[in-house]
């Protein structure tokens, strides 16, 4: 079949055509039903559409032959929300594809992933810029045709599912559903709570940002998504607008298999606006809805668009089959046809369609971020201090001073709890770095991160401006609301038990992936918690925590390897943090007679050492179980042994050291040694050696006092010692 080209019209031209301004009255004539469009595939003629028409059509086709030459992804919900997408990006998003980290844009999070090539599409043809590793726009496209030509292919722009920091103009790693939306959550909170620091009289608009998330089935149906959306409608999120795919397929087919509640009313009882546009390819009513977003100031809106997954695809559209898999040769001509489109074209982009973005998304973002530029040099004149702080943490600096008021804390045997020390710390350091905000999963009366300091507020929908956060009992979207928060870079910490890290895990992962400087800060880290008992005692997470690439764990001995942990933390710039303390009370070292806690800087380091730096045995702990080596250390001492005691706060910082360092630490040739850890020993051989002994605990633990505890699963000075007495004479047997 030969087909006319679509040409680009403009204005008049569609007085030509039967068709309204948008051209979707033509489509859904043919799109309400599967039988229909079968019948009406052959009466489609050639067409000439608007330039609208055309380029939604291209972002379709761009999709489908993306997957097509990939031969996997997902076609299916591109084809079908092409339209929503169109109409957001081209109509109202405030984003300059030629600067697509100015802080003040919308922010778009595809959070239906697997339809990463609807994003790709619009990055290609709005014409988004790559920016460099220090924020600097390099002139390339990000996603070049040729890269979506490579779609999921190694070393493409295109990965399978978008990445953040690896696609400029990507705002957030999707994939996992659910992520997206509530990654959103936190981009929101984190506008609000900048627009009430910054937002000053004669720029009160300086952070008005909104955030739009595209979602589906699956974020719906994820729990994720309820605590996000709960806590986004009790805070009355206004930037926030969630766009919900209402297309009843998922994989397994149609939703009526296991999802049939009612999406609005729910959302209704969040407190979120919601309303409804009942077909995908009206762009009028689309409009509307993001108007009505606009219009509202005191809630979230959910807008619901029913639409025709595979749109187009006479065989595919509205099965599960349009979802995963590529549409096949054929079936994609029929859809093309359907399109009007030239059949034999692949990666078409029509005449015009460039330029069409350019004139929509392209001049009004330009206008907009010039103008907000020239506004931030004037607000520099007027507040200097504000504007050098937000020049600071949008390039992930630290402020001038930040560790002025860092505390030292004097030998006690008694000591303190690390969640104790860490509080007095984090609030010494929020105090002078403004943007260091956060809070809890309703735990921070035990985890003690609240900042307690005059002025430091509660962040709320009556005071967005406050510093100390309320998560609510949702650890999952919590750790995501972070992620949000960092990317629009504040620094964020969020705390809770860490036995609940396995609550979050997803969104921490996801952190890791993004390499993002989360804070997170887990207390209540091992048997120690005592009475409470195995569903609370950490067993297996810290094994958990170390296999996860990207991240750095610590889990500081005592209240001055805390101040160091904290050190550490705030000038990470790529990597999330997890810091993990204690609800005991730990001693506080006597560095006098120990080694300094600056060693935490290296992961590892001789906290006690035998005499003549020439041990026969190494302790090597981490946390609270450093203080009992150092008693085994002593009693070892007094019975002519030669040990040495290594505190080991964090695995990863101490692979980080060169060689020679981790030569100096754990000498190859002394090898007997015993590790002492109040967790599950996996992975500790790496450490000890295949023939070293690891203390530590195989079961879930059990509700005691610490005290019994302690004594039942070993982790006494006489166990230690005991052990490396038992090392010795093994390692001597065998040399
Ligand atoms: C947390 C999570 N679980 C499972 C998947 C695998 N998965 C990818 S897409 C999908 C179905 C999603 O359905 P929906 O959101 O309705 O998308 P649509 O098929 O309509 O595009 C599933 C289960 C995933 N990506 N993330
Ligand atoms: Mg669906």
């Amino acid at each position: 079949m030969e087909v006319a080209a679509p040409v680009s019209l403009t204005g008049p031209a569609c007085r030509w055509w039967p068709v309204n301004r948008t051209g979707h009255l033509l489509l859904r004539e043919w799109s309400t039903s599967r039988k229909d469009l079968q019948m009406s595939v052959a009466a489609v003629s050639p067409v000439l559409q608007t330039i609208e028409q055309t380029s939604i059509n291209t972002i379709r086709t761009l999709s489908m032959d993306g997957v097509q030459a990939a031969t996997s992804g997902h076609p299916g919900t591109p084809m079908a929300m092409a339209p929503v997408a169109y109409c957001l990006w081209q109509q109202f998003l405030r984003f300059d594809p030629e600067d697509p980290v100015w802080p003040n844009r919308d922010r778009f999070v595809l959070s239906i992933g697997h339809a990463s090539m609807l994003l790709y599409s619009l990055l290609h043809l709005t014409g988004v810029r790559a920016v460099g590793k220090d924020y600097e726009t390099l002139g390339e496209p990000s996603v070049p045709l040729d890269a979506i030509k490579a779609f999921r292919q190694l070393g493409s722009r295109c990965p399978g599912h978008p990445e953040y920091r690896w696609t400029s103009g990507v705002e957030t790693t999707t994939g996992p559903l659910g992520q997206g939306v509530a990654t959103s959550v936190g981009m929101a909170m984190a506008r609000q709570w900048l627009a009430a620091r910054y937002n000053r009289p004669g720029f009160e608009d300086l952070f008005d940002f909104n955030v739009y998330a595209l979602c589906g089935d699956g974020c719906m149906m994820e729990g994720i998504s309820s605590e996000a959306a709960s806590l986004a409608g009790h805070l009355r999120l206004s930037n926030l607008c969630w766009i919900y795919d209402n297309n009843h397929i998922t994989i397994e087919g149609n939703t009526a298999l296991t999802f049939t509640e009612d999406v609005a009313t729910r959302f209704i009882g969040y407190g979120w606006n919601v309303t409804r546009v009942g077909d995908a390819n009206d762009l009028d009513m689309l409009a509307r809805a993001y108007r009505t977003f606009l219009a509202t100031k005191d809630r979230p809106t959910l807008i619901i668009v029913d639409s025709h997954i595979g749109y187009g695809a006479p065989h595919k559209q509205d099965t599960s089959g349009a979802h995963g898999e590529p549409l096949g040769e054929e079936e994609i001509r029929l859809a093309k046809r359907n399109y009007g489109w030239p059949e034999d074209q692949n990666f078409y982009v029509p005449d015009g369609v460039y330029e069409h973005f350019r004139d929509g998304i392209g001049k009004r973002g330009k206008r907009l971020r010039d103008a907000w530029f020239a506004r931030i040099e004037e607000y520099r004149k007027q507040y200097p201090e504000l504007a050098e702080e937000l020049y600071r943490m949008q390039h992930r600096q630290l402020p001038e001073g930040w560790d002025r008021d860092l505390p030292e804390f004097p030998a006690d045997a008694k000591g303190l709890a690390t969640r104790d020390s860490s509080a007095k710390v984090l609030n010494a350091v929020a105090k002078n770095m403004p943007w260091l905000i956060g809070g809890s999963a309703d735990l921070a009366p035990s985890t003690k991160t609240r900042l307690t300091f005059e002025g430091a507020g509660e962040f709320s929908a009556e005071n967005y401006g406050g510093r100390n956060f309320h998560f609510g009992i949702r650890e999952h979207a919590m750790g995501a609301i972070l992620n949000g928060m960092s990317l629009v870079k504040v620094r964020p910490f969020g705390s809770g038990f860490f036995i609940f890290v396995d609550y979050m895990r997803g969104a921490l992962r996801l952190s890791a992936l993004m390499e993002l400087p989360v804070i997170y800060v887990f207390t209540h880290d091992s048997i120690g918690v005592g009475e409470d008992g195995p569903t609370h005692q950490p067993i297996e997470q810290l094994a958990h925590m170390r296999s996860m690439p990207g991240l750095i764990m610590i889990r500081p001995a005592d209240a001055n390897e805390v101040r160091e942990a904290w050190k550490v933390i705030l000038q990470l710039h790529h990597e999330p943090a997890v810091l993990v303390l204690t609800r005991q009370a730990v001693s506080t070292i006597d560095r006098t007679k120990y080694a300094s806690a600056s060693g935490l800087v290296r992961g590892a380091y001789i906290l006690a050492d035998a005499p003549g730096a020439d041990p026969e045995v190494i302790l090597i702990a981490t946390g609270s179980e450093v203080a009992l080596c150092l008693d085994a250390y002593q009693q070892l001492i007094k019975d002519g042994v030669r040990a040495r005691v290594v505190s080991m706060p964090s695995w990863e910082l101490f692979d980080d050291q060169d060689k020679s360092y981790r030569e100096t630490v754990l000498p190859a040739h002394v090898k007997a040694r015993v590790s002492v850890e109040e967790a599950s020993d996996f992975g500790w051989s790496k450490y000890t050696g295949c023939d070293g002994h690891n203390i530590g605990i195989e079961t879930f633990g059990a509700s005691a006092p610490l005290k019994q505890l302690l004594k039942k699963f070993g982790f006494t000075a006489d166990n230690i010692v005991a052990a490396a007495k038992d090392q010795i004479a093994r390692h001597r047997s065998t040399t």
